[in-house]
Formats: C-alpha cells, structure tokens, sequence
C-alpha cells in the first residue's frame, strides 16, 4: 500500500512513522508513506493557507486553492490516483470494518484538516470521504491520521507476524463484537495476585472456553451497547 498524508505538519509524523511495527513495515517495503505539506502550495509571498471565515465568526478557515492544488498534484504523481480520506470531526466514524475496508486500497490519500475546518468548496470539488476517529474535539486530523494509519497498516498481509495475526483481535475475526479478556505473564504469584489455574493446565481446550467466557463477561460489563451487536451477528 501506498498512502501519502497531507498536512500543515509534516514534523509530527516523523516520531511516529520511525518506530515498531511501522517502521520495520516500511523497511520491508509493505508500506510507503509520504508526507506533503500543503503549505507548498500556497500562493502568496506569505504563503497562506487559511484566512478568516466569511460571515464572521472564530478562527480560521483552510483555503480553497492551495489544498485542492496540494490534492490534485499529489493524486497525479503516482498511479492508482488514490482513494481520498479528509479527517474532520464531522466524518463517518472509524470502526474496524471501516479500517478493513480502508486496507482494501492500494493508495489511500489522507487530508488533514487544522484551523475551525476546511472551505466547503474543497468538499464540492474533491468529494473525498470523511472520517472521524470519535466523539470529541482533536487540534486537527494528524493524530486522527495516524490512527487511521496504525489501524489500517497492521491488517496489512505480512506486517503481523503469524504469532500475532490481526484475526485474533478485539473486533476482528470471531472476536468481531467482543473485548479480549484478561491476559497473563510471569510471575505466576505477585503481590497475592495469582494467574488463573486453568491457564496453568496446559489444557488448551479448557484455556479456549475459559478465554471465550472470560471475553463475553468483560464485554457484558464494559460494553453493552457491543453484546447488541453480537445479538444482531448471531442473528444472521
Ligand atoms: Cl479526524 N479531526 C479533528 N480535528 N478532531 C477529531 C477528529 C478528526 N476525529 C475526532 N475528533
């Protein structure tokens, strides 16, 4: 996959795109990611990007021009054009399928948005889809990119190893309405706190029934609003 991230601050993805799981996908050549920054498209001296919003009102407004220009160049710089992501607060929000869906793509192009939001003009000539990452207010979409990113590069063939598939996940696989449950490592004793016998029992079909009760009650208790889910999926 391929995904170039528009942004004011390129800066900020630095940190991120040179640890762990992203890094070592990118040195095997699973991902390319490529930051631009819009500014590099702005049209006066000042290079402006934003400007106050017409009717009045708070804050700035990103501009037409140098974010449509930033979108097309990029679009035309490489082949697929690239399925074109805008993170706003006002989006779709961004569940696992919605992820899933999202790795289908060999190039995703993801808009970030700063300032009180985008002119709504580059909405009409870009119709790209919008997401959001959750109910609550970011300083603008690049951490929202980068979990898109994270979401989307670990589903990719090859990046997990085997051990570690994505299958098994919280909300993928069998586990697609369901929390994983409580986990465990050495010691077996710490501070009076034991690790459940049956984990000890090396009897692996006990260990799966227990995980999978385990895994209902903690998705019972903490999401409810998830068990109706795993209702409506039994259902079909
Ligand atoms: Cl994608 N952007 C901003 N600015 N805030 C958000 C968001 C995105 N998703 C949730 N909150």
């Amino acid at each position: 996959m391929r995904c170039d991230v528009l942004t004011l601050f390129p800066e900020m993805f630095t940190g991120y795109l040179g640890q762990s799981v992203l890094k070592r996908a990118i040195e095997r050549g699973l991902v390319r990611i490529e930051c631009h920054n819009i500014r590099d498209w702005a049209k006066d001296k000042h290079k402006s990007v934003d400007d106050r919003p017409y009717g009045g009102g708070p804050g700035m407004v990103l501009k037409v021009e140098p974010v449509v220009d930033c979108v097309e160049t990029v679009q035309q710089a490489a082949q697929p054009v690239g399925h074109l992501v805008m993170l706003t607060p006002q989006g779709q929000r961004l569940n696992q399928a919605a992820a899933e869906r999202l790795a289908r793509h060999q190039r995703l192009i993801l808009l970030c948005g700063r300032y009180e939001g985008f002119d709504e003009r580059i909405r009409d000539i870009l119709a790209p889809e919008e997401i959001s990452v959750g109910d609550y207010v970011l300083n603008g979409g690049e951490v929202a990119a980068m979990v898109v990113i994270d979401a989307v590069v670990r589903l990719l063939p090859g990046v997990l190893g085997d051990e570690q598939s994505s299958a098994r996940d919280s909300f993928s696989g069998i586990n697609r309405h369901l929390l994983e449950g409580a986990q465990y490592t050495r010691p077996r004793e710490y501070r009076g706190y034991r690790v459940p016998e049956v984990l000890l029992s090396g009897n692996h079909e006990e260990i799966a029934a227990w995980r999978q009760r385990e895994s209902i009650a903690r998705t019972r208790r903490r999401r409810a609003d998830l068990m109706d889910e795993n209702r409506a999926a039994e259902d079909d």
